[in-house]
């Protein structure tokens, strides 16, 4: 009688012991399909914007810095945006909330160039 009681405990601390141990691993795996709002970098240097396509979704904040030592600035071909000179160090950041091809350049040294692409974001693609 009292063994057999002992045993139920035993299997309801087993099961609360792996349940405990299994939140975590839970949690971990169905946290990254929500709140991912992957933030855009893009590094000037050496002449140059890496990466030269950046893939991106609406609501996104992409932001540039200058690793380069002489100063570039960040120019959309559409006027959207712009940036000041970015002297070494400096960024310039902008948000893109429309899907969309955004070419830009650097006004400085327009042979600089790359692109960033825009898609709709997973929530605003059903609302549409
Ligand atoms: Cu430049």
């Amino acid at each position: 009688m009292f063994k057999a009681a002992f045993k139920f405990a035993g299997k309801l601390i087993l099961a609360a012991v792996l349940g405990a141990a299994a939140a975590p691993i839970l949690a971990r795996a169905v946290l990254p399909l929500h709140a991912q709002a992957a933030p855009g970098a893009i590094v000037i240097d050496n002449f140059t914007f890496s990466p030269p396509r950046l893939l991106v979704k609406t609501g996104t904040t992409v932001t540039w810095t200058n690793r380069d030592d002489i100063p570039h600035a960040v120019a959309a071909v559409s006027k959207l945006f712009r940036s000041k000179a970015l002297d070494t160090d400096e960024a310039y950041s902008f948000i893109f909330t429309a899907p969309g091809t955004y070419e830009y350049f650097c006004s400085l040294h327009p042979r600089m160039t790359a692109v960033i692409v825009v898609e709709a974001a997973s929530d605003d693609a059903a609302g549409h």
